[in-house]
């Protein structure tokens, strides 16, 4: 039975349902989406949350005394479906005014406007709840190499969010911001283009405490990365607060396909880390149903990513709770691995005096060892695929 309840912490933007189709080479081929609709429907399928950026919920340009109406009318469809709000974003890409990037913009005026179209945003995200404001900087970037002078840019960049973490905590809102990276589309170069350029970002800014990382599946793979990995170091280093399921076949355009599909295997190893390794955020997917779908593909498509992920997390489970996977295991040494290298309080005059460490270690011996590590594969590859 893999039917999703509340409990399992499924959430979808807003614009990923609401896709319209529209890419570099055609128009929509889907017509828009009632934002209430979306939440009913996503609720009857057994999400949990749901996710927006400003104009997704409130288009570009509504007058101030219109604002109230669309949030009146979404906030109903919460409360009359119990859905939650776990996080929100800014668009600070689609509007032409953005074209140079949002908080990086060679344009001291446009970076300003950026700020103040996201401090509203914030106040919405912190009135309906949300505890994650994602920042994706997808217009951050150059296509040239004199067009942007990258560490003018990070300055402005890390001038950016210090400033919003003021905001939110001179407002007294409990909300965090999760970075997400990606390394290309729709600019040529991205800044922060990865889960590691991210991560290093953050211990440059005033609050980093405030901040983490919200790691795409599909944008880490376009860069030729390890996602498991990534999200591995994110959580080793406190930050992985946030994420966007979704799947990607290889180093090509940003797919978004739904979860799943693309590369199985990273996607296995992304649900055995996430249930196994203490991950309580969101299971969040940022996927866009493909353009060659009516509406009843998209909803088949936004409860494949679902029922993947519950299939998936069913496999892991029973992955490491195979007696000959521990076994395997241990045979592949991971016990040790989980071992300091040191004794405790260990030092290097100790290391130095310790002959069986080096004068006396049996290095063609230990460089014959096999790993073992084909055999606790396949026990992977025969647990995915139900062997
Ligand atoms: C946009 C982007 C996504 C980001 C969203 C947040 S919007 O669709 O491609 O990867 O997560 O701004
Ligand atoms: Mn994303
Ligand atoms: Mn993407
Ligand atoms: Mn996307």
């Amino acid at each position: 039975n893999y039917q999703p309840t509340p409990d399992d912490k499924f959430s979808f933007g807003l614009w990923t349902v609401g896709w319209l189709g529209r890419d570099p080479f055609g128009e929509a081929t889907r017509t828009p989406l009632d934002p209430v609709e979306a939440v009913q429907r996503l609720a009857e399928l057994g999400a949990y949350g749901i996710t927006f950026h400003d104009d997704d919920l409130i288009p570009f340009g509504t007058p101030h005394a219109e604002r109230q109406a669309h949030v009146k009318r979404f906030r109903q469809a919460l409360d009359s479906t119990g859905m939650t709000v776990p996080m929100a974003t800014t668009n600070l890409f689609s509007h032409p005014v953005f074209k140079d990037g949002a908080f990086t913009a060679n344009d001291r005026d446009v970076r300003r406007y950026a700020l103040r179209k996201t401090m509203r945003n914030i106040d919405l995200a912190a009135e309906l709840g949300a505890r994650t404001y994602v920042a994706w900087g997808g217009r951050e970037g150059a296509e040239s190499g004199a067009a942007k002078d990258v560490r003018a840019a990070l300055d402005r960049m890390k001038e950016a969010f210090d400033f919003l973490a003021q905001y939110v905590t001179e407002q007294g809102y409990d909300l965090r911001f999760a970075i997400e990276p990606k390394p290309n589309e729709p600019r040529g170069d991205i800044l922060l283009p990865t889960v590691g350029h991210a991560l290093a970002f953050i211990d440059r800014l005033e609050r980093p405490e405030l901040f983490g990382v919200n790691p795409e599946v599909g944008h880490e793979q376009m860069a030729g990365l390890n996602f498991p990995h990534g999200i591995a170091q994110a959580m080793w280093s406190g930050k992985l607060i946030h994420l966007d399921l979704n799947g990607q076949s290889g180093i090509k355009y940003d797919q978004d396909l739904r979860f799943g599909a693309g590369d199985l295997r990273a996607a296995f190893w992304t649900v055995d880390l996430l249930e196994s390794g203490g991950y309580e955020g969101p299971r969040h997917f940022d996927f866009k149903p493909p353009r060659t779908e009516d509406y009843d593909g998209v909803w088949a498509s936004a409860a494949g990513c679902m029922r993947n992920y519950l299939v998936l997390r069913e496999r892991a489970a029973a992955f490491r709770a195979d007696p000959a996977v521990q076994e395997a295991l241990r045979a592949a040494r991971l016990d040790q691995l989980a071992r300091p290298t040191l004794g405790p309080g260990e030092t290097p005059a100790q290391l130095l005096a310790d002959t069986t460490a080096f004068e006396e270690f049996d290095v063609d011996a230990a460089a014959q060892r096999g790993m073992a590590f084909e055999r606790l594969d396949q026990l992977a590859m025969d647990h995915l695929l139900r062997a």
